[in-house]
Protein backbone atom coordinates (compact mmCIF):
# COMPACT_ATOMS: atom_id res chain seq x y z
CA UNK A 1 0.00 0.00 0.00
CA UNK A 2 1.45 3.76 -1.07
CA UNK A 3 1.74 5.89 2.12
CA UNK A 4 -0.78 7.99 0.74
CA UNK A 5 -3.23 5.21 0.97
CA UNK A 6 -2.37 4.33 4.29
CA UNK A 7 -2.79 7.88 5.17
CA UNK A 8 -6.10 8.13 3.99
CA UNK A 9 -6.72 5.10 5.58
CA UNK A 10 -5.45 6.44 8.57
CA UNK A 11 -7.39 9.66 8.30
CA UNK A 12 -10.66 7.23 7.87
CA UNK A 13 -9.45 5.49 11.11
CA UNK A 14 -9.14 8.42 13.33
CA UNK A 15 -12.55 9.32 12.40
CA UNK A 16 -14.22 5.46 13.79
CA UNK A 17 -11.72 5.69 16.21
CA UNK A 18 -13.30 9.21 17.71
CA UNK A 19 -16.66 7.67 17.75
CA UNK A 20 -15.50 4.59 19.46
CA UNK A 21 -14.27 6.75 22.03
CA UNK A 22 -17.20 8.48 22.15
CA UNK A 23 -19.36 4.87 22.50
CA UNK A 24 -16.87 3.84 25.28
CA UNK A 25 -17.38 7.04 27.00
CA UNK A 26 -21.47 6.42 26.96
CA UNK A 27 -21.01 2.75 27.92
CA UNK A 28 -19.23 3.67 31.00
CA UNK A 29 -15.35 4.36 30.53
CA UNK A 30 -13.92 0.64 29.84
CA UNK A 31 -10.11 0.00 29.34
CA UNK A 32 -10.12 -0.27 25.40
CA UNK A 33 -12.13 2.98 25.78
CA UNK A 34 -9.25 4.63 27.84
CA UNK A 35 -6.45 2.92 25.85
CA UNK A 36 -8.25 4.59 22.35
CA UNK A 37 -8.67 7.60 24.33
CA UNK A 38 -4.83 7.92 25.00
CA UNK A 39 -3.75 6.89 21.62
CA UNK A 40 -6.06 9.81 19.96
CA UNK A 41 -4.71 12.27 21.73
CA UNK A 42 -1.06 11.37 21.08
CA UNK A 43 -1.74 11.52 17.59
CA UNK A 44 -3.89 15.04 18.20
CA UNK A 45 -1.08 16.31 20.06
CA UNK A 46 1.60 15.48 17.02
CA UNK A 47 -1.39 17.62 14.57
CA UNK A 48 -1.49 20.43 16.93
CA UNK A 49 1.97 20.80 17.28
CA UNK A 50 2.65 21.03 13.88
CA UNK A 51 -0.36 23.42 13.16
CA UNK A 52 1.40 26.43 12.27
CA UNK A 53 3.68 24.92 9.90
CA UNK A 54 0.67 23.00 8.23
CA UNK A 55 -1.30 26.13 7.90
CA UNK A 56 1.26 27.95 6.10
CA UNK A 57 2.54 25.28 4.25
CA UNK A 58 -0.90 24.21 3.00
CA UNK A 59 -2.05 28.08 2.34
CA UNK A 60 0.88 27.89 -0.30
CA UNK A 61 0.40 24.63 -1.65
CA UNK A 62 -3.28 25.42 -2.45
CA UNK A 63 -2.48 28.49 -4.20
CA UNK A 64 -0.27 27.24 -5.97
CA UNK A 65 -2.53 24.37 -6.98
CA UNK A 66 -4.96 26.91 -7.91
CA UNK A 67 -2.82 29.01 -10.29
CA UNK A 68 -1.07 25.36 -11.85
CA UNK A 69 -3.24 23.38 -12.81
CA UNK A 70 -0.81 20.79 -15.28
CA UNK A 71 2.53 20.00 -14.29
CA UNK A 72 5.25 22.49 -15.67
CA UNK A 73 8.85 23.61 -15.60
CA UNK A 74 6.97 27.02 -13.99
CA UNK A 75 4.97 25.05 -11.79
CA UNK A 76 8.14 22.85 -10.10
CA UNK A 77 9.89 26.27 -10.00
CA UNK A 78 7.14 27.54 -7.25
CA UNK A 79 6.69 24.49 -5.53
CA UNK A 80 11.07 24.79 -4.69
CA UNK A 81 10.58 28.01 -3.44
CA UNK A 82 7.76 26.78 -0.95
CA UNK A 83 9.82 23.99 0.58
CA UNK A 84 12.90 26.24 0.78
CA UNK A 85 10.45 29.38 2.33
CA UNK A 86 9.51 26.55 4.60
CA UNK A 87 13.09 25.62 5.86
CA UNK A 88 13.41 21.97 4.16
CA UNK A 89 17.09 22.81 3.06
CA UNK A 90 18.31 23.45 -0.17
CA UNK A 91 20.15 20.40 -0.69
CA UNK A 92 17.28 18.23 0.23
CA UNK A 93 14.67 20.52 -2.09
CA UNK A 94 16.37 20.14 -5.20
CA UNK A 95 16.60 15.99 -4.49
CA UNK A 96 12.61 16.33 -3.97
CA UNK A 97 12.28 19.10 -7.27
CA UNK A 98 14.18 16.48 -9.20
CA UNK A 99 12.59 13.17 -8.71
CA UNK A 100 9.26 14.69 -8.75
CA UNK A 101 10.27 15.98 -12.53
CA UNK A 102 11.85 12.82 -13.21
CA UNK A 103 8.88 10.42 -11.81
CA UNK A 104 5.85 12.68 -13.30
CA UNK A 105 7.51 12.33 -17.11
CA UNK A 106 7.82 8.42 -16.14
CA UNK A 107 4.53 7.94 -14.85
CA UNK A 108 3.07 10.43 -17.12
CA UNK A 109 1.66 12.72 -14.82
CA UNK A 110 0.17 15.73 -16.47
CA UNK A 111 -2.10 17.44 -13.59
CA UNK A 112 -0.82 18.65 -10.66
CA UNK A 113 -3.94 17.10 -8.65
CA UNK A 114 -2.44 13.77 -9.16
CA UNK A 115 1.10 15.26 -8.43
CA UNK A 116 -0.32 15.27 -4.59
CA UNK A 117 0.62 11.46 -3.34
CA UNK A 118 4.08 11.48 -5.11
CA UNK A 119 4.51 14.57 -3.07
CA UNK A 120 3.51 13.40 -0.02
CA UNK A 121 5.18 10.18 -0.92
CA UNK A 122 8.58 11.91 -2.17
CA UNK A 123 8.98 14.37 1.84
CA UNK A 124 8.27 10.84 3.89
CA UNK A 125 10.95 8.86 2.00
CA UNK A 126 13.33 12.11 2.36
CA UNK A 127 12.38 11.29 6.11
CA UNK A 128 12.80 8.14 6.04
CA UNK A 129 15.96 7.95 3.66
CA UNK A 130 18.24 5.57 5.71
CA UNK A 131 15.38 3.78 8.06
CA UNK A 132 17.09 4.76 10.87
CA UNK A 133 15.44 3.68 14.13
CA UNK A 134 14.37 6.67 16.44
CA UNK A 135 14.38 4.61 19.53
CA UNK A 136 16.58 5.79 21.97
CA UNK A 137 19.23 3.41 23.00
CA UNK A 138 19.09 2.21 26.19
CA UNK A 139 21.25 -0.06 28.21
CA UNK A 140 19.90 -3.98 27.97
CA UNK A 141 21.24 -4.71 31.37
CA UNK A 142 22.66 -1.88 33.83
CA UNK A 143 21.75 2.11 34.06
CA UNK A 144 21.43 4.15 31.01
CA UNK A 145 23.31 7.31 31.09
CA UNK A 146 21.94 10.16 28.76
CA UNK A 147 23.78 13.00 28.02
CA UNK A 148 22.11 16.30 27.10
CA UNK A 149 24.20 18.73 24.93
CA UNK A 150 23.12 22.25 22.76
CA UNK A 151 23.67 25.74 22.87
CA UNK A 152 21.45 28.35 25.52
CA UNK A 153 17.71 28.13 25.51
CA UNK A 154 17.68 25.27 22.96
CA UNK A 155 15.28 23.37 25.77
CA UNK A 156 17.82 21.30 27.28
CA UNK A 157 16.56 21.65 30.75
CA UNK A 158 12.80 21.00 29.81
CA UNK A 159 13.29 18.10 27.62
CA UNK A 160 15.05 16.32 30.46
CA UNK A 161 11.96 16.97 32.78
CA UNK A 162 9.73 15.65 29.95
CA UNK A 163 11.54 12.97 29.42
CA UNK A 164 11.74 12.01 33.06
CA UNK A 165 8.33 11.98 33.72
CA UNK A 166 7.51 9.92 30.16
CA UNK A 167 10.08 7.62 31.69
CA UNK A 168 9.03 7.34 35.31
CA UNK A 169 5.36 6.47 33.91
CA UNK A 170 6.95 3.52 31.86
CA UNK A 171 8.09 2.35 35.52
CA UNK A 172 11.64 3.15 35.26
CA UNK A 173 13.97 4.75 38.69
CA UNK A 174 15.17 8.04 37.01
CA UNK A 175 17.95 10.48 38.64
CA UNK A 176 18.84 13.97 37.29
CA UNK A 177 22.27 15.08 37.36
CA UNK A 178 22.72 19.29 37.71
CA UNK A 179 25.91 18.84 35.37
CA UNK A 180 24.54 22.97 34.38
CA UNK A 181 26.49 24.73 37.14
CA UNK A 182 27.23 27.78 35.09
CA UNK A 183 24.24 29.87 34.29
CA UNK A 184 22.78 31.41 37.47
CA UNK A 185 19.40 29.26 38.37
CA UNK A 186 20.08 26.41 36.03
CA UNK A 187 20.02 24.20 39.18
CA UNK A 188 17.36 25.39 40.89
CA UNK A 189 15.43 24.98 37.45
CA UNK A 190 16.34 21.44 36.91
CA UNK A 191 15.12 20.53 40.65
CA UNK A 192 11.74 22.40 39.50
CA UNK A 193 11.85 19.66 36.75
CA UNK A 194 12.36 16.62 39.12
CA UNK A 195 9.95 17.69 41.35
CA UNK A 196 7.26 17.59 38.49
CA UNK A 197 8.75 14.34 37.42
CA UNK A 198 8.67 12.84 40.80
CA UNK A 199 12.50 12.25 40.60
CA UNK A 200 15.78 12.83 42.51
CA UNK A 201 18.40 15.39 41.31
CA UNK A 202 21.79 15.09 42.15
CA UNK A 203 23.56 18.70 42.51
CA UNK A 204 26.37 20.33 43.94
CA UNK A 205 26.78 24.06 44.27
CA UNK A 206 26.70 26.53 41.94
CA UNK A 207 29.97 26.84 39.77
CA UNK A 208 31.53 23.71 40.99
CA UNK A 209 33.67 21.51 37.93
CA UNK A 210 30.71 19.57 36.04
CA UNK A 211 32.40 17.31 35.90
CA UNK A 212 32.47 16.48 39.16
CA UNK A 213 29.05 16.69 39.10
CA UNK A 214 28.66 14.40 37.17
CA UNK A 215 30.97 11.76 38.33
CA UNK A 216 29.22 11.89 42.17
CA UNK A 217 25.84 11.64 39.76
CA UNK A 218 26.82 8.36 38.62
CA UNK A 219 27.89 6.95 41.89
CA UNK A 220 24.66 7.71 43.20
CA UNK A 221 22.77 7.17 40.85
CA UNK A 222 24.05 3.32 40.86
CA UNK A 223 23.87 3.15 44.44
CA UNK A 224 19.93 4.08 43.81
CA UNK A 225 19.59 1.33 41.78
CA UNK A 226 18.38 3.95 39.01
CA UNK A 227 17.64 2.20 35.61
CA UNK A 228 18.56 5.92 33.54
CA UNK A 229 20.21 9.12 34.76
CA UNK A 230 19.64 11.91 32.47
CA UNK A 231 22.27 14.52 32.68
CA UNK A 232 21.85 18.30 32.16
CA UNK A 233 24.76 20.56 30.75
CA UNK A 234 25.33 24.34 30.17
CA UNK A 235 24.08 25.63 26.86
CA UNK A 236 27.54 26.23 25.18
CA UNK A 237 27.93 28.56 22.33
CA UNK A 238 29.59 26.87 19.18
CA UNK A 239 32.83 28.47 19.29
CA UNK A 240 33.21 28.62 22.76
CA UNK A 241 36.42 26.31 22.92
CA UNK A 242 36.67 26.14 26.51
CA UNK A 243 33.20 24.72 27.06
CA UNK A 244 33.19 22.57 24.17
CA UNK A 245 36.48 20.72 25.87
CA UNK A 246 34.33 20.80 29.18
CA UNK A 247 31.72 18.55 27.10
CA UNK A 248 34.30 16.45 26.13
CA UNK A 249 36.35 15.60 29.75
CA UNK A 250 32.74 15.14 30.99
CA UNK A 251 32.02 12.46 28.36
CA UNK A 252 35.38 11.00 29.27
CA UNK A 253 34.30 11.49 33.14
CA UNK A 254 31.08 9.16 32.22
CA UNK A 255 32.82 6.50 29.79
CA UNK A 256 35.27 6.14 32.95
CA UNK A 257 32.93 5.10 34.74
CA UNK A 258 30.52 3.07 32.49
CA UNK A 259 32.59 1.73 29.54
CA UNK A 260 29.55 1.76 27.00
CA UNK A 261 27.84 4.80 28.29
CA UNK A 262 27.20 7.88 27.82
CA UNK A 263 24.31 5.28 25.67
CA UNK A 264 23.28 8.80 24.21
CA UNK A 265 24.30 11.78 23.64
CA UNK A 266 21.40 13.79 22.80
CA UNK A 267 21.92 17.21 20.85
CA UNK A 268 18.93 19.31 21.70
CA UNK A 269 18.21 22.11 18.72
CA UNK A 270 15.53 24.58 18.55
CA UNK A 271 13.55 24.48 15.35
CA UNK A 272 12.80 28.43 15.45
CA UNK A 273 16.00 29.15 15.12
CA UNK A 274 16.05 27.31 11.38
CA UNK A 275 19.31 26.54 8.69
CA UNK A 276 21.11 27.98 12.42
CA UNK A 277 20.35 24.43 13.97
CA UNK A 278 21.65 22.49 10.88
CA UNK A 279 24.76 24.74 11.34
CA UNK A 280 25.08 24.49 15.13
CA UNK A 281 24.37 20.38 14.39
CA UNK A 282 27.52 20.55 11.92
CA UNK A 283 29.70 22.18 14.77
CA UNK A 284 28.43 19.80 17.31
CA UNK A 285 29.05 16.69 15.40
CA UNK A 286 32.27 18.02 15.32
CA UNK A 287 32.98 19.03 19.11
CA UNK A 288 31.78 14.95 19.96
CA UNK A 289 29.81 11.88 18.81
CA UNK A 290 25.88 13.17 18.93
CA UNK A 291 23.91 9.97 19.03
CA UNK A 292 20.99 11.51 18.43
CA UNK A 293 18.92 15.28 17.89
CA UNK A 294 15.87 16.48 19.53
CA UNK A 295 14.04 19.06 17.78
CA UNK A 296 12.13 21.02 20.18
CA UNK A 297 9.47 24.10 19.42
CA UNK A 298 8.16 22.66 16.40
CA UNK A 299 4.78 23.69 18.06
CA UNK A 300 6.49 27.36 17.77
CA UNK A 301 7.10 27.35 14.19
CA UNK A 302 5.69 27.80 10.41
CA UNK A 303 8.80 26.38 9.05
CA UNK A 304 8.78 22.60 10.25
CA UNK A 305 10.55 21.35 6.87
CA UNK A 306 13.51 21.95 9.07
CA UNK A 307 13.49 18.22 10.31
CA UNK A 308 13.78 17.48 6.57
CA UNK A 309 17.00 18.95 6.28
CA UNK A 310 18.44 17.59 9.56
CA UNK A 311 16.95 14.61 8.80
CA UNK A 312 18.34 14.57 4.89
CA UNK A 313 21.16 16.54 5.27
CA UNK A 314 22.96 15.78 8.66
CA UNK A 315 22.71 11.64 8.95
CA UNK A 316 21.73 11.34 12.62
CA UNK A 317 19.12 10.47 13.36
CA UNK A 318 15.69 12.48 15.43
CA UNK A 319 15.01 10.77 17.99
CA UNK A 320 12.32 13.39 20.13
CA UNK A 321 10.64 16.18 18.75
CA UNK A 322 9.27 18.76 21.26
CA UNK A 323 5.51 20.53 20.76
CA UNK A 324 5.02 22.19 23.69
CA UNK A 325 5.95 23.54 27.05
CA UNK A 326 4.26 21.18 29.30
CA UNK A 327 5.10 17.76 30.41
CA UNK A 328 3.63 15.22 27.97
CA UNK A 329 4.53 17.65 24.72
CA UNK A 330 7.74 15.34 24.03
CA UNK A 331 7.23 12.67 20.78
CA UNK A 332 8.81 10.30 19.38
CA UNK A 333 9.44 11.12 16.21
CA UNK A 334 7.45 9.29 13.60
CA UNK A 335 8.46 10.24 9.70
CA UNK A 336 4.72 9.27 8.69
CA UNK A 337 3.24 10.81 11.75
CA UNK A 338 5.03 14.05 10.48
CA UNK A 339 3.90 13.90 6.80
CA UNK A 340 0.24 13.52 8.18
CA UNK A 341 1.02 16.44 10.32
CA UNK A 342 2.02 18.21 7.43
CA UNK A 343 -0.23 17.25 4.26
CA UNK A 344 -3.49 16.62 6.85
CA UNK A 345 -5.30 19.20 4.95
CA UNK A 346 -4.12 18.27 1.13
CA UNK A 347 -4.62 14.54 1.65
CA UNK A 348 -8.58 15.56 2.57
CA UNK A 349 -8.51 17.61 -0.36
CA UNK A 350 -6.94 14.96 -2.80
CA UNK A 351 -9.33 13.45 -5.39
CA UNK A 352 -10.54 10.25 -4.78
CA UNK A 353 -8.83 8.95 -7.69
CA UNK A 354 -5.28 10.64 -6.40
CA UNK A 355 -5.16 7.05 -4.57
CA UNK A 356 -4.89 4.64 -7.47
CA UNK A 357 -2.33 5.93 -9.33
N1 LIG B 1 6.88 26.03 22.78
C1 LIG B 1 7.86 25.27 23.24
N2 LIG B 1 8.72 25.75 24.14
C2 LIG B 1 9.71 24.97 24.59
C3 LIG B 1 9.86 23.63 24.14
N3 LIG B 1 10.94 23.11 24.76
C4 LIG B 1 11.45 24.08 25.55
N4 LIG B 1 10.72 25.21 25.47
C5 LIG B 1 10.93 26.50 26.16
O1 LIG B 1 12.23 27.00 25.83
C6 LIG B 1 12.75 27.77 26.89
C7 LIG B 1 14.17 27.34 27.21
O2 LIG B 1 14.14 26.05 27.73
P1 LIG B 1 15.28 25.44 28.66
O3 LIG B 1 14.92 24.03 28.92
O4 LIG B 1 15.55 26.30 29.83
O5 LIG B 1 16.53 25.50 27.66
P2 LIG B 1 18.03 25.08 27.94
O6 LIG B 1 18.59 24.51 26.69
O7 LIG B 1 18.14 24.22 29.15
O8 LIG B 1 18.71 26.50 28.21
P3 LIG B 1 20.07 26.84 28.97
O9 LIG B 1 20.09 26.06 30.24
O10 LIG B 1 20.06 28.30 29.20
O11 LIG B 1 21.18 26.46 28.05
C8 LIG B 1 11.77 27.59 28.05
O12 LIG B 1 10.94 28.73 28.14
C9 LIG B 1 10.95 26.37 27.65
O13 LIG B 1 9.66 26.39 28.18
C10 LIG B 1 8.92 23.13 23.16
O14 LIG B 1 8.98 21.99 22.67
N5 LIG B 1 7.94 23.99 22.76
MG1 LIG C 1 19.23 24.36 30.87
Amino acid sequence: MSLFQRLKKRMAGEAAEEEAKQGAKESGENEQGRQEERRASLSSRFREGLAKTRSSFSEAMNELFAQYREVNEDFFEELEEILISSDVGVETVMEIIDELRNESLLKNIRTTEKLTPLITEKMAEKLDRTGEDSKLNMNPDGMTVMLFVGVNGVGKTTTIGKMAHQMKAEGKKVVLAAGDTFRAGAIEQLEGWGERAGVDVIKQQAGSDPAAVIYDAIKSAKSRQADVLLCDTAGRLQNKVNLMNELAKVKRVITREIPEAPHEVLLVLDATTGQNAMSQAKTFREATEVSGIILTKLDGTAKGGIVMAIRNELNIPVKMVGLGEKLDDLQPFEAEDFVYGLFKDMIEQAPADAEDR
